[in-house]
């Protein structure tokens, strides 16, 4: 059995930010679990244009505003907390935030690793 505590996780090399963006990762790869699961706070006003072309993500709102864009349809959905969304078909989308910011645990198959980086397409590589 894990078991981890945020704090524990905060100020480590899980804890990794990008513009916009801040990320702990509770479970990597490394955990074996299939997925890996984070504790993301977006920033105000952020505006993150991504597409896991390699990945399938789950974000679940806990807490704060904004929006979730999917550019392939131009279908836009207000967030809130306790909402989800899921990028089943890869979908390309935006990521928008309102002024409290935004507060999400997500989930990553395959698990990401922890080294990743966004690319210029919003993606994430594959790293073994
Ligand atoms: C919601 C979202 O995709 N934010 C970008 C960061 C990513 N979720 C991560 O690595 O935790």
């Amino acid at each position: 059995m894990i078991v981890k505590r945020l704090q524990d996780l905060e100020g480590t090399e899980r804890d990794v930010s990008a513009e916009g963006w801040r990320s702990r990762r509770l479970l990597l790869k490394d955990e074996g679990m299939g997925f890996s699961m984070h504790d993301t706070l977006i920033s105000p006003h952020a505006v993150l244009p991504m597409h896991y072309q390699n990945h399938l993500e789950a974000v679940y709102i806990i807490e704060g505003h904004g929006e979730i864009e999917n550019r392939e349809n131009g279908e836009k959905h207000a967030l809130e907390p306790f909402t989800i969304y899921a990028l089943d078909k890869h979908d390309l989308h935006t990521l928008r935030a309102g002024a409290e910011g935004l507060r999400c645990v997500c989930v990553f198959n395959p698990p990401v690793t922890g080294r990743e980086v966004h690319d210029a397409s919003g993606a994430y590589p594959l790293v073994d």
